[in-house]
């Protein structure tokens, strides 16, 4: 009996899969990896597959599990990316390549091409893979693939080790759909969301093509006006911003009266950010309500999404701001702050046409929810590292950030002997490197500072000031607190030893946030509904969700990460088949709930 899907036209059926005989489904996976039958076969001890989702990780799990010298025949298996096409390419590289337009490369990109190749084989001594049909699935550009290939060089072995075979499993991940006649749609869609909402960037980046979406600013403002058309147009019932420019969709459920489930996530970015941290948590949502309109279904539960202003806390101390909002934490003094200009929050809220009054409205009754559900992008490489999509957030790490001032005395660098010096620089190199190794101590918890200044500074000057940032994270709020105790304790000993004064502010305090056990299980049954093994796992980033955590049960779902889940980087990304699982996920989540 041939394979139905060898004409792919023909539907994919999982029965035939999992009740045809070996050889036969061993012929129809033939090619998914290259020149590499071993996977599929090591694969097919593990049926039934559950899913196609199931068979892609079973088939990189295989790989996973096999020793390294397998792994390396396997990425040494694959041809070398070339400009034109050559002999011995199977199938499914000419069309791969031919996809990626690397058959039109210039002359000069054909060089280019050849030579970094020859540079990356002498550094790794295996071949450089990348999935040329991209996170999308349509085909990245030659330039894109030579930008790649330059930054790639710069990895470590181990990491490029990886990566390669990351790459191997995305181009495996293409194939099957081809080969099931399947695409990974809406998640296509979705992934297409990100990459328009981030045509708006703050000046200063947006020149670079560089995203950093800060508070209420222009491009801020142009992306809730994005935000408020594309949940129009995905069908939402009710579509408004509120007084702190939350972008506020609700699709009702189909008895008035019944409750809402509450999700969402943020908007703005850090700087020079990712495209899809905090919006991925707001798509997703927008096309399972798209979904349901199309299909003019109604659930027992509504779903109100709430794309969140501001969660960075960039253009102002205050952070989580807007969710704060809607637990009625939203303090007051905080429409005092200034930002880097001077400008108060107050000042751009008015600027903005919103109106601060309106603010304690915002506030949420708990007893209108089922729950907070957020689904985000990991922002860590566990995911990517276990061929994951999906994983199950078990708790939000607790976090707190302070401002310090470290002051010494400005001094001249030539004639200020080093013993008499007051240098604010080199005490707070002292105690970053404790606090470096303080928080590594735990093994699980975290320090970072991530901004560092001398105003006024001059080469020529012993520094006076030092001014920095302090960002400490842990599972739980009794380790969180022992480790801040004792970095701040070292921050008073090297000033008082080095005869310095400092100031610190705290500047935002949240609360290690567990999962609510009936929605985290919700999320389980989920991703075993998709086939997927349950991997649990604490967020290492803070989340909107840590404060609805304050007054609704709450849950989150993480989707994998691509470059081994970098982000708050341009390099974050996803895929088109990651967001389809997601969204594939919430919508089971929703029909979950009987109410
Ligand atoms: O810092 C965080 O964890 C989050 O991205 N705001
Ligand atoms: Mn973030
Ligand atoms: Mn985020």
């Amino acid at each position: 009996m041939t394979p139905p899907h060898t004409d792919t036209r023909a539907p994919f059926t999982l029965e035939w899969l999992n009740r045809t005989d070996d050889a036969l489904v061993l012929q129809w996976l033939d090619g998914v990896y290259e020149h590499s039958l071993w996977v599929a076969q090591a694969a097919l001890a593990h049926r039934p597959f559950r899913s196609l989702a199931h068979l892609k990780w079973v088939l990189a799990d295989s790989v996973a599990q096999a020793g390294h010298e397998q792994q390396l025949a396997l990425i040494k298996a694959h041809p070398m990316l070339a400009a034109k096409p050559v002999s011995g390419l199977t199938t499914e590289s000419q069309t791969e390549q031919r996809l990626a337009g690397l058959w039109q490369a210039t002359a000069a990109q054909s060089r280019q091409l050849q030579d970094l190749n020859r540079t990356y084989l002498q550094s790794f001594g295996w071949p450089f893979i990348i999935a040329v049909r991209g996170p999308r699935g349509l085909g990245l550009t030659p330039q894109a693939i030579l930008q790649e290939l330059e930054r790639r060089l710069e990895a470590s072995p181990s990491d490029e080790f990886a990566e390669c075979l990351r790459q191997i499993h995305r181009i495996a991940e293409t194939r099957l759909n081809d080969k099931c006649g399947t695409r990974p749609e809406p998640g296509g869609e979705v992934w297409d969301w990100h990459q328009w909402l981030a045509r708006f960037s703050d000046p200063g980046f947006a020149e670079k093509g560089e995203l950093s979406v800060s508070y209420l600013t222009a491009a801020h403002q142009a992306c809730a006006q994005t935000l408020v058309l594309g949940m129009r147009a995905c069908g939402f019932d009710e579509v408004f911003v509120d007084a702190v420019g939350n972008v506020v969709g609700r699709y009702h459920p189909a008895r008035p009266g019944a409750k809402y489930v509450l999700t969402g996530s943020h908007y703005d970015t850090v700087r020079n950010g990712g495209k899809y941290d905090g919006r991925l948590g707001i798509f997703v949502p927008m096309a399972c309500v798209r979904e349901l309109v199309r299909k003019g279904k109604r659930l027992q539960a509504g779903l109100e999404v709430v794309a969140f202003a501001e969660e960075e806390g960039q253009r102002y101390k205050a952070t989580f701001l807007a969710s704060s909002a809607l637990t009625g934490e939203f303090r007051q003094e905080w429409l005092d702050q200034l930002d880097a200009d001077g400008v108060s929050m107050h000042e751009a809220m008015r600027r903005a046409g919103l109106n601060p009054a309106d603010i304690p409205a915002i506030q949420r009754d708990p007893s209108h929810y089922l729950g907070f559900v957020e689904v985000h992008i990991e922002q860590g490489p566990v995911l990517n590292s276990l061929n994951l999509p999906l994983g199950i957030v078990t708790s939000i790490n607790g976090s707190l950030r302070y401002l310090i001032d470290i002051t010494g005395t400005a001094s001249h660098a030539g004639t200020s002997p080093m013993h008499q010096r007051r240098d604010a620089v080199a005490a707070f190199a002292e105690w970053a490197v404790y606090a470096e190794e303080r928080a590594r101590a735990d093994g699980n918890s975290v320090a970072t500072v991530g901004m560092l200044n001398v105003p006024q500074g001059s080469i020529n000057v012993v520094p006076g000031l030092c001014r920095c940032s302090l960002d400490l994270r842990a599972p739980f709020d009794a380790q969180r607190d022992a480790m801040a105790q004792d970095i701040l304790k070292k921050l008073q000993t090297v000033c008082e030893q080095r005869g310095l004064q400092w100031q610190i502010e705290e500047t935002v305090r949240a609360a290690a946030a567990p999962s609510d056990p009936g929605l985290q299980q919700r999320w389980e049954k989920t991703v075993t509904e998709i086939g997927l093994p349950v991997h649990r796992m604490p967020s290492g980033a803070g989340h909107d969700a840590m404060k609805l955590h304050n007054i609704l049960p709450q849950a989150m779902l993480f989707v994998r990460g691509e470059n081994q889940g970098i982000s708050h980087n341009p390099l974050e990304c996803t895929t088109a088949d990651d967001l389809q699982l997601a969204i594939h996920a919430l919508l089971l989540l929703m029909h979950s709930f009987i109410c």
